[in-house]
């Protein structure tokens, strides 16, 4: 069955278990080595490393020992942006990500044999159960956990505290029906330009661009100094642990634009489905052994592996409202003429 991931604050008190156990395997994962495939800061550098970067925020120092270069080469800086790889990479990222948790959540007496990464909609409509869904969820501003041990959730170099309301905003990405955007001009579509094995770019697809960039830039905020958090460089970024609740709700969002339009579509191009050939995405399972992690791959695993609690349309009033003036239209013509 699939399992599901849930919003954070769906999901009831700040140490809900499912967010307690992401603390823990946090934790967990935090405590093996720079060279385990499986530890914390190894799946972090999949996403971006720089020996300076991470010695300035503290996360390695001089002495500490680094996978052979080629290892480096195939498996670390590997995101892909500003490309129609975005989604689809960073999907089989997540997962990659998930399975290892889970590996080690479900070892452990008691805990949760469904246990799925729970994600954050910074974008939900405010409410009585949820008065402030821009602002960083409380599980990973608290001190302590609930046994008073220090919160492996909270790091120092996150220096913002919310989402900006217009940086949440949906009402420019959700609508745009086309997935493949154009390498120079206007429409950068939905996923993006088609590109090759893309680590940076130029022009970044709807969804990357909102609300994705300015998530990360809002919740990495600035110190005194005025240096960026970890979330605000791509080489730091996944070292941070909001970061995997931030993607989450990134992938969720690509699976609503799917359903909330009969024209939303993913490419059906085999340099899409089959993914870059100029450099293979090397993305693993649980035990650090590869598995196929393309494009084609992965768009088949909503409701098959795995599905979200809300995979509604959040324009959906929108679009009635627009209807109605449609439908005003012709009467304040007649009243014109
Ligand atoms: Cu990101």
């Amino acid at each position: 069955m699939a399992r599901t991931r849930t919003e954070i604050r769906a999901l009831g008190d700040v140490w809900n278990p499912t967010t307690l156990w992401y603390a823990k395997a946090v934790q967990a994962l935090n405590t093996r080595a720079l060279t385990d495939k499986t530890g914390w800061l190894y799946l972090a550098a999949i996403h971006g490393f720089d020996t300076a970067l991470w010695q300035g925020f503290n996360l390695i120092n001089g002495g500490t020992a680094l996978p052979q270069q080629a290892e480096q080469d195939a498996y670390w800086n590997q995101c892909q942006h500003q490309s129609w790889y975005f989604l689809p990479w960073h999907r089989a990222y997540l997962l990659t990500f998930e399975d290892i948790l889970r590996a080690w959540i479900t070892a452990q007496p008691g805990a949760p044999q469904d246990w799925a990464l729970p994600y954050w909609n910074y974008s939900a409509p405010v409410s009585a159960a949820n008065p402030n869904p821009l602002a960083i969820p409380d599980a990973f501003t608290a001190q302590t956990l609930p046994d008073g041990t220090p919160n492996p959730l909270l790091v120092p170099a996150r220096f913002g505290a919310a989402v900006a309301a217009q940086d949440a905003d949906l009402s420019n990405t959700l609508p745009h029906q086309t997935f493949i955007g154009e390498q120079e001009g206007t429409n950068s579509g939905f996923g993006g330009p088609q590109t090759p094995f893309s680590h940076a770019g130029e022009d970044g697809g709807w969804l990357e661009d909102q609300p994705h960039n300015p998530v990360h830039v809002d919740v990495g905020g600035q110190d005194q100094n005025g240096n960026g958090g970890l979330m605000t460089d791509p080489r730091s970024a996944a070292a941070d642990p909001i970061f995997w609740v931030h993607h989450g709700n990134i992938d969720r969002l690509w699976e609503v634009w799917l359903r909330r339009n009969t024209a939303d579509a993913n490419p059906t191009d085999p340099a899409w489905l089959s993914g870059p050939t100029d450099q293979p995405f090397r993305l693993y399972d649980a035990t650090g052994a590869d598995r196929p992690s393309n494009p084609q791959d992965v768009i088949g695993l909503i409701g098959t592996t795995y599905t979200y609690d809300d995979l509604s349309d959040p324009l959906e009033g929108m679009t009635r409202r627009g209807n109605r003036l449609d439908r005003l239209a012709p009467q304040a013509a007649r009243i014109l003429a």
